[in-house]
C-alpha cells in the first residue's frame, strides 16, 4: 500500500511539474535586467511571438518594470526563429475579439515605449509582419539581421494598419512609399529598410542580440536622462510648428542644462577624458 502510495506520489509529482513547468516555463514574455538594461523577449516562438491578449498584458508589465531607475536603456527582442508575427489570427479567427477593444492593449504598450523615458532598442531577426513590424517602429533604434523581413501585413489579410503604423511609418520612409507599403505589403529585406531609414544597423543574422545588446549596453553607460528628453522632443515636434518646438527644446534644454551628467560632460571635456554619465 505504501509503495502504491509513494508510486502514485511520483505520477502526480510528474503530472505537477509537466504541467507547471509547461505553463510557468512558457511565460509569453520574460525579462531580465543586467548592466543597467532591461532586456524584454517575446516567448511564444512556436506561433512566431505572435501577440495574444496575454503576452500584450505581460508585455505591458514589463514595460512597466522598465520605469525603475535601475533600467537605463531596454533592449527589445523575439525568442525563436522570429522577432514578432503581429497580432495572433488563431486567437483573431475565434470571433470574439472586438478589434477596438483588443486594441487599446496594443496602443498602450505602443504609449509605453514611446513614453518610456529612455532608449530602446529592437533587436529585429527572421521577420517582423504586421503590429510586430509596428512595435518595432515605436522602438528608437532597430538592428536588423541581413535575412531579416519586413512586412506591414495589414492589407494581406484586409485590415488597417494599425499599433501607430500610421504614424511611424510615413515619417521614416515618407508620404509616398507608406501608402505602397501599406497597401501592397511588399517583404521588405534589410537592406532596403536600411534605405528607408527602417534599420539603424543591419548585421549577420546570427548577430542580430549580440549587436543589439551591445548598443544597449553602450546606451545604458550614456546621459540616459537626456535621451529620455530627445525621445520627447522628437515626438513632440511631429505635430508642432516651428515657433512651439523652438520653445519646447529651449525648455528641455533648460532641463539638461541643470543635470549632473551635463556638468561632468563639460568637465569630462576641459579635462580631456571619457565622461562617466550616471542618467541624472
Ligand atoms: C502565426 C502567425 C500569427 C498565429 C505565423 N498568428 N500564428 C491587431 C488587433 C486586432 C486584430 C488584428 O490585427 C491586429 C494587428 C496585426 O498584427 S494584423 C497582422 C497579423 N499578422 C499577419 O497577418 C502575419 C501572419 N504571418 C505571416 O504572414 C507569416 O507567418 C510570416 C510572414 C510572419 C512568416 O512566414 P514564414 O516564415 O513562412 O512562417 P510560417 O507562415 O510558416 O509561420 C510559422 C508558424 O507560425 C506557423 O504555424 P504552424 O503551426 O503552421 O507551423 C504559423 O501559423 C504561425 N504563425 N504568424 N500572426
Amino acid at each position: 500500500m505504501f509503495h502504491v502510495n509513494i508510486a502514485t506520489y511520483i505520477v502526480l509529482v510528474n503530472i505537477f511539474s509537466v504541467f507547471f513547468g509547461y505553463y510557468g516555463g512558457m511565460d509569453p514574455v520574460i525579462h531580465s535586467i543586467a548592466g543597467g538594461v532591461m532586456e524584454i523577449a517575446l516567448n511564444r516562438p512556436e506561433r512566431l511571438n505572435a501577440l495574444d491578449e496575454a503576452t500584450l498584458e505581460s508585455l505591458s508589465l514589463a514595460l512597466e518594470r522598465a520605469e525603475d531607475e535601475t533600467v537605463r536603456a531596454v533592449l527589445l527582442r523575439g525568442e525563436g526563429r522570429a522577432f514578432c508575427a503581429g497580432q495572433d489570427l488563431h486567437e483573431a479567427a475565434e470571433g470574439e475579439l472586438d478589434y477596438q477593444e483588443h486594441l487599446a492593449r496594443y496602443n498602450r504598450v505602443v504609449l509605453q515605449i514611446r513614453r518610456l523615458a529612455k532608449p530602446v532598442v529592437a533587436a529585429v531577426h527572421g521577420v517582423a509582419a504586421g503590429a510586430g513590424m509596428a512595435l518595432a517602429l515605436a522602438a528608437d533604434l532597430r538592428v536588423l539581421g541581413r535575412e531579416t523581413r519586413l512586412t506591414t501585413a495589414f492589407a494581406r489579410i484586409a485590415l488597417v494598419p494599425d499599433s501607430g503604423m500610421t504614424y511611424t511609418l510615413p515619417r521614416s520612409v515618407g508620404w509616398g512609399r507608406a501608402f505602397e507599403l501599406l497597401a501592397l505589403s511588399p517583404d521588405l529585406d534589410a537592406e532596403e529598410a536600411q534605405r528607408y531609414g527602417l534599420a539603424n544597423l543591419v548585421v549577420d543574422e546570427d548577430l542580430v542580440f549580440e549587436e543589439a545588446r551591445g548598443l544597449a549596453a553602450r546606451l545604458a553607460e550614456g546621459p540616459t536622462r537626456v535621451y529620455g528628453l530627445i525621445k520627447h522632443a522628437l515626438d513632440e515636434s511631429a505635430s508642432l510648428g516651428l515657433e512651439e518646438v523652438l520653445e519646447l527644446e529651449a525648455r528641455l534644454q533648460k532641463r539638461a542644462g541643470e543635470g549632473a551628467d551635463h556638468r561632468e560632460g563639460v568637465r569630462a571635456f576641459l579635462e580631456k577624458r571619457a565622461p562617466r554619465f550616471r542618467g541624472r
